[in-house]
Parts: structure tokens; sequence; C-alpha cells
């Protein structure tokens, strides 16, 4: 007998066992980590330790289950969906894998055992906040739904060091903090040493007659890049999903000859160069900052995954002509667009494939997702950076553009103008490479993020691209979240709710089913407790603001909501100019009207891209202003305002189950989809919004007149631009006497928030603030009318929660499974 089949067979035997789950199994495998793990025993274990050790336990039981999915996908040899993303926001996973195992009541006694309160340990964990805002947590959503759903889908990223910055706010302005979340251990990842690629930068190009391209890369600077897995619990299914992460590797750096010439800090010093590729998130969110080490960081990232793709696919033993039938690339966004050139590089370098034959299976495998219209989003690297740090691969787009532009000239009769206007290349000095023209021309498909910004980009951006490629090509798929994480998790009193009306949990990973809420919209007992459970979340948020901020809300006030990345785009500033218009109308009012107005808590959180100063100085302006509001005596708990520093996932999941109304009030056509706003509607919070994103179809599925919408539409906004520029009607008198207000200095040196002003009315004013003003103001009071009629209220908020079943990534990424990546689900236990 081989050593190997001994083995083999009794292995065999071990993993077919099924892990205990009584409560004294779970605390001896607690034990078991805390005392060989981590050197603990009951008498010493602190908080932290006893998050490690109860952690390391699930950590067990998730690495067991990765094994068993794995295995079964290879058994069936089953296709897999590769989701790259440079971004992803996983917050806390915890709660999350309790909840998924089904084993949160069991961790719960045994933490009391312990000594310990479970709610206090999961707060222990740090936010793994891998990303900027909505891009990366929607792919932290769709490994979710991924999993859920049975499908054979892996998320690949890059493993920062330091992920997005702790935000401090100190005199009212946004301080950057690292975010130092590897400081302590995480039983969430494991370490892949025995997975590791050498990925190439720089050196120089060959021709090589010899070789089957003709070219070779030369003298380039290797590095080794190493696996870190990170399993993802899955609710109602043995499956499990797979985030893989991407890091240097340092070993193999150190150079000896400068250690023993005495030099020990130049001996290091390619190993701090490797690095330093992922220390840092960069903390743009919609906006490329175009740094050449964002550009070597996107080039590691998908050199090791492509290569790590293909070394999958090998084992399968299938040719290559197979390969579109078990591979399928998201590109999430363009920044992983240059696993396109490094795909057809493998294929036709490295494994002598003729260039048409490559790039067959390139455009069989790849899909792009745009995520925005943003003028200053779209990626564009210039061509002598690309051309110094990937030679190879700047030779292989400028070949990919000639032969696009050569079957465009052949199909379709064009002018120079139109060539120039497609070219992957922009002729502006230096050229550029066009990231998401390159991403278009090498996909199957390429989708939008909601009906409203497919459609635009459809007219606008791409429109080129659909007269070229016909508009099959151009798919939408509307965005969705996790109700795992956004509803269940989050939002305990109303999972319990929903679970009584369901008659089980099923709803979990059936959405859908939440429409029976709709059908005890008139009973009212459940309308009270529907009622109770929205004030218990804001209790909680009561306190939270208290801990945070030191301000102390009533929680018995309206709750409005506006936390996201600060953007322009998505005006927090008409938010708060809206707010110095409330004050202005207590402050006139005599104190029994004023008692006799809706109290409003207005609540703001979210980060600012650190470069970015219009947006900084929205920060500072809000809290300005919530100063002065705040300390005001006559205006009391009328109207509080607030900005939670520091808005993170574990933050949002108390943000959001207390909101009574939320605000998405991007300008018409610049917000395109937004995720949080279908989170704040399944917790039963109403929306006041603008016609945009995910909004639209938001207010088909609850309804027109459930949601407060407000503002000019999206083909509308170029027009009202150029009247503002050359014809702008007289300033609304509102918007005037908020300046005035600013201008007498109430909030502080009026002219450090002149640039506000300036940003929000006339020439200057490129997201149409002073247009929507007046409108928005309107639906302000609507709000405000319908939140003293609390009866109705409560019916609004029913039935809008129970119809948002639309709304789950689980929809999502059945869309993209059937119109995108042609895959069947299959569950491990099938
Ligand atoms: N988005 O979060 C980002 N970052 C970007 O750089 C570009 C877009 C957001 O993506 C979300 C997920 O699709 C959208 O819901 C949101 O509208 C968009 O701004």
């Amino acid at each position: 007998t081989k050593r190997s089949d001994v083995s083999n067979s009794e292995y065999a035997k071990f993993v077919s066992q099924e892990v205990p789950r009584d409560e004294v199994s779970i605390l001896n495998s607690v034990f078991s980590h805390l005392a060989y793990t981590f050197h603990k025993n009951p008498s010493n274990t602190e908080a932290m330790d006893a998050y490690n050790g109860i952690a390391f336990t699930i950590r067990d039981r998730l690495l067991k289950r990765l094994e068993d999915t794995d295995s079964h996908f290879i058994s069936i040899n089953a296709k897999r969906i590769n989701y790259m993303s440079m971004e992803f926001l996983i917050g806390r996973t915890f709660d999350n894998a309790m909840l998924a195992l089904g084993l949160r009541k069991e961790y719960s006694a045994v933490s009391n055992t312990l000594g310990f309160n479970l709610e206090d340990l999961i707060d222990e964990e740090r936010d793994a906040a891998l990303g900027n805002g909505g891009l990366g947590r929607l792919a932290a959503c769709f490994v979710d739904s991924m999993a859920c759903c049975n499908y054979n889908g892996w998320g690949y990223g890059l493993r920062y060091r330091y992920g997005m910055f702790q935000q401090q706010i100190i005199n009212g302005y946004q301080v950057e903090a690292p975010d130092c979340w590897m400081d302590n251990p995480n039983p969430w990842e494991f370490p892949r040493p025995e997975i590791s690629y050498k990925v190439k930068f720089y050196g120089n190009i060959a021709k090589t007659p010899s070789t089957s391209s003709g070219y070779t890369w030369e003298n380039a600077v290797e590095y080794d890049v190493m696996a870190f897995d990170t399993p993802v619990p899955a609710f109602g299914t043995k499956n499990v999903g797979n985030i893989r992460l991407w890091s240097c590797k340092t070993n193999d750096l150190f150079d000896l000859n400068r250690f023993n010439a005495g030099d020990y800090p130049g001996a290091t010093g390619n190993m701090v160069a490797a690095d330093i590729l992922t220390y840092v998130l960069y903390p743009n969110d919609n906006q490329n900052a175009g740094k050449e080490l964002r550009l070597k960081q996107e080039y590691m990232f998908v050199s090791a995954t492509i290569q790590d793709i293909i070394h999958r696919f090998k084992l399968t033993g299938k040719p290559w002509s197979e390969f579109h039938e078990l591979v399928a690339i998201q590109l999430n966004d363009t920044h992983p667009t240059l696993g396109i050139a490094e795909l057809q590089r493998i294929l036709v370098d490295e494994e002598a494939m003729s260039w048409d034959a490559a790039w067959d299976i390139v455009t069989k495998s790849f899909a792009f997702t745009n995520h925005t219209i943003l003028p200053e989003a779209l990626e564009k690297w210039p061509v002598p950076m690309m051309g110094k740090i990937l030679p190879r691969h700047l030779g292989i787009i400028f070949d990919i553009n000639l032969f696009f532009l050569q079957h465009v000239e052949k199909s379709i009769p064009s002018e120079r103008e139109f060539l120039s206007r497609i070219s992957i290349i922009e002729e502006s000095s230096p050229q550029q490479v066009r990231m998401a023209y390159l991403a278009i021309v090498g996909s199957h498909r390429v989708n939008g993020v909601a009906q409203i910004h497919s459609d635009i980009i459809k007219a606008t951006i791409f429109s080129e691209f659909v007269k070229v490629f016909g508009s099959d090509k151009f798919v939408n798929v509307t965005n969705g979240v996790t109700t795992r994480r956004w509803v269940n998790q989050c939002n305990p009193g109303l999972s319990a709710l929903i679970t009584e009306t369901v008659g089980d949990e099923s709803w979990v990973d059936d959405y859908p089913k939440a429409h029976l809420l709709e059908s005890r919209v008139n009973d009212e007992d459940f309308r009270k407790r529907w009622w109770d459970v929205k004030q218990a979340n804001k209790l909680r948020l009561a306190t939270y603001i208290k801990d945070t901020c030191g301000i102390t809300v009533n929680h018995d006030a309206l709750f409005d909501i506006q936390v996201k990345r600060i953007h322009e785009y998505k005006r927090q500033l008409m938010n708060i100019l809206g707010v110095i218009h409330r004050y202005n109308t207590l402050k006139k009012m005599t104190p029994e009207q004023r008692q006799d107005q809706v109290h409003r808590v207005i609540i703001f959180a979210g980060k600012s891209a650190s470069g970015y100063y219009i947006a900084k100085l929205i920060i500072k302006f809000i809290n300005s202003v919530a100063d002065v509001v705040n300390n005001d005596k006559d205006i009391g708990d009328v109207l509080k305002v607030v900005f939670i520093p520091d808005y993170c996932v574990s933050a949002a999941e108390v943000i959001v189950p207390a909101s009574d109304i939320s605000q998405h009030i991007s300008t018409a056509g610049t917000e395109a989809s937004g995720t949080s706003n279908m989170k704040f509607v399944m917790n039963g919070g109403l929306i006041l919004g603008t016609v945009d994103g995910a909004n639209v179809e938001i207010a088909e599925e609850v309804g027109d007149d459930q949601i407060f919408m407000f503002g000019v539409l999206a083909h509308e906004v170029d027009e009202f631009r150029f009247n503002l520029r050359y014809h702008p009607d007289p300033l609304d008198a509102n918007l005037q006497a908020v300046y005035d207000t600013i201008k007498s200095g109430v909030f502080g040196n009026p002219d450090e928030f002149n640039p506000l002003v300036e940003c929000s009315h006339g020439p200057g004013d490129n997201y149409l603030v002073s247009v929507d003003f007046a409108s928005y103001l309107m639906a302000q009071d609507a709000v405000d009318a319908l939140y003293k009629d609390r009866e109705s209220w409560i019916t609004k908020s029913i039935l809008c929660g129970s119809r948002m079943g639309k709304f789950t990534s689980d929809r999502s990424i059945t869309d993209y499974a059937e119109n995108i990546w042609n895959i069947e689900p299959s569950a491990v236990d099938a």
C-alpha cells in the first residue's frame, strides 16, 4: 500500500465527519484554541482573546466547508466565475458567520460561559475595509450571493496592509489616520504560501523571431505574489465562497551582499519596494488619481489572478478551446482591465497560440461592469508610463487597437474622426490608454448597474461602441444588496417580525417572500410592533451618536439620514443648505410654533477623498452648522445636526435600520445606482430622492406615491447647466436667505465657506443645487406633513419594506449568471 493511499482513506473518513454543533463541543473547541493557538486560559482571557478563541473555531468550520465546496466543484468540472475587484468592503465577519452556520445561540451561550456578552465580543472585530464605498461593498455582497445561491464564484482582489483610512473629525475638519487593521490576528484569512506567482515590471521587449509571437519581455524586475484566502460564510447552504487576496512576498528580496557589506537598510531596499505595492488602498471614489503605484497595483493584481485562473484551468486537462466554458471573468469597473492584455500576452507569448485564437478566448471569457459616467472617474493611463512599467502590454494594447480599428473601418465606412473617437488610444499629449474602451473591446458583455444608468451609457459615453458592436452587447444588471447582512444581521427586531410573518427563515435567502408583510398592513398589533422596532433601532443609534459624538438626540424625533461618500454630485451641500433654511425658518417662529414643528435629527456620515478640497470643506461646513444649531437654546430638541465620524460597514449596520427618511439626492444622471437606498427601504425607512440610479426602480416597485421624489430629470441636466452659464434665472429667495446667513458669519468665517456658495449657484453650479433647491424644500415639507400623520407613515413604511424583493443581490447574481456568465448553480450536498 502506498503511504498516500492509507492517508487518503483515513483523511476521507476524517473529513466526512460532521463537526459537532452542541454547546459542550463548541466550548471545548474554544478552550482548545484559547490554550493552543493563543496561550490563554479562562482566568487570563480578555475580550479580545475570547473573540479570537471563538472566531478560530468558526474559521475551522468555514475551512472545512471551503474544502468541501472546492472538491465538489472540481468533481463536476463546474464553470467558475472570477469576480475581479480592486475593492472588497467586507466589514466584519464574526456575526455574519455565526448566523450563516445557524449557531448564534450556541455561541452566545459559550460566550456567557467564558464571562462575556456576545455583543461585546462582536465589537472587538476590526472591519476589513478594503474598499472605498458602493463599488467595494457591491463586490462583498456579490461574493455572499454567489455562495448563498450555490454558484462556483470567487472574488479576487488585493490584500492591502492599510485599508480605508480612519476618519477623525478635529475642529470640524476631516483628519485621516491609517487603518492598521492587520495589527490584530485575523481569524478570517489564511495564508497560502504555496500559491504564489511571479509578476514582472519594467524591462524591455526584444524581437525574437524564434519564439511563436516573435517577442520576448527581457530584463524585467520580478516579484513573488502570494495568495491569502478569506472564506465567505453562506446562509442556507453548505457551500462557502472565497475571496483570494494577493500580497507581495518579500522573502527572496533580501540583498545578502549589501548586508554583508554592513549596509543594513540598503539590504532591505527591495523588500520595502515590494511591500509598498500592497501597502495602501487608494482612497478615491469616483475619481482617478493616475498614480504610477496604482498602475503597478492593478497589474500585480491582474497578473497573479490570471495566472491562478490559468493554473486551475490546466488542472482540468481540457483543451484551450473550452476555456470560456470553464472560466468567466467579471471586471468590476476598469481597474482590472489589464487582465485582458495579460491573458492575451500569456496565450500568445507563453502558450504559443495564434493571435486570433487567443483573442477569441479572451473576448469569450471577459465581461465588464461600468459604475460611473463621471469623466474624472474614467481611467486613463499615459502611454509613456505604461510603456515604462509594462512594455509588452502596451505593445499588445496597440495591436488590439489596430485590429479593432481595422475591423471598424471594414464593417462600417468611417471617417477619421469617428475612428479617433473610439480608439483605445487617445491622441492627446501624451497619448493615453482609455481603459473603459479596452474593456469594451475585450469583453463579450458590458453592463451598467441600474436601468437608467445602462440606458445613459449606451446613449452617451459608449454610444459609438453600440454602433460598432450592436445593442445586444450592452445589458443592464441592476445592483442588489445581501439581505443576510442588511436585514437579518443588522436588524434583529425586523428580522423576527418577517420570520413570524413568513412562518420560517426562508425569506433570508428568498427575499421576495418579504411581500407577505403587506398582508399585515392593517393589523393593529403588527403595526405597533413595526413602529416599536424602528424606535428601538433609533434608540440604539442615539446611543451610538452619544458615544461617538457626545451629542444627545431624542429618538422620538424624525431621523433624517444621508450617509455615503462625500462628493459634489451626491449633494450633501444641498442637504446642509436645506438645514440652514430650516434653522432660519425655526428662528423666526414663536416658541409655541416651534414646538409644533416636526422635530428632526439630521444625520450625516461619510469620508472624503483625502485630496478632494471641496468635499473636505463640505464636511467642515456641516460641522460648523451643527455647532451653531445644536447649541442654540431657542432651537433645543426641535433640530439637531450630527456628523458621525468614520463611516464604515459596521457603523452602517447601526445607522441603516434607524432611518425614518434617508436622502439619495444626486443630480439626475450622475449616481449610477446607489445601494444604500435599497438597504434603507428594506429596513422600513422611506426615501427622499431624485429621479436617478436605482431610486427609479425602487419607485417602480414600491409605487411612485410611496417615496418623495423631486428635481430635474437626467435629460434636462445639460440644458440647465447651459442656462446657468449663459441665461441664469434670478436666485431663489430661500437660497439667497441661506447665503445671507452664511455671509453674516454665524457659522464662522464666511470667506472660508465662500467656495461652497460659489459652487451652488450660477456658472459654478455644476451639480444644479440652485436649480433643484426649491423642489427639494417642497419635498422636505411633504416629509414633515406625512410624519405628523403617524398612521399614514407606518402604512407607507410597511408597504415600502415589503416590496423590495427585487433588490437582493441574489437577484443581481442570478441575472449575471443567466445573461452574462451562462452558468448553473450546484449545491454541495446535491
Ligand atoms: N461607484 O463606489 C463607486 N466608486 C467608483 O469609483 C465608481 C462608482 C459606485 O458603485 C456603486 C455600485 O455599482 C453604485 O451603486 C454607485 O452609484 C456608484 O457611485
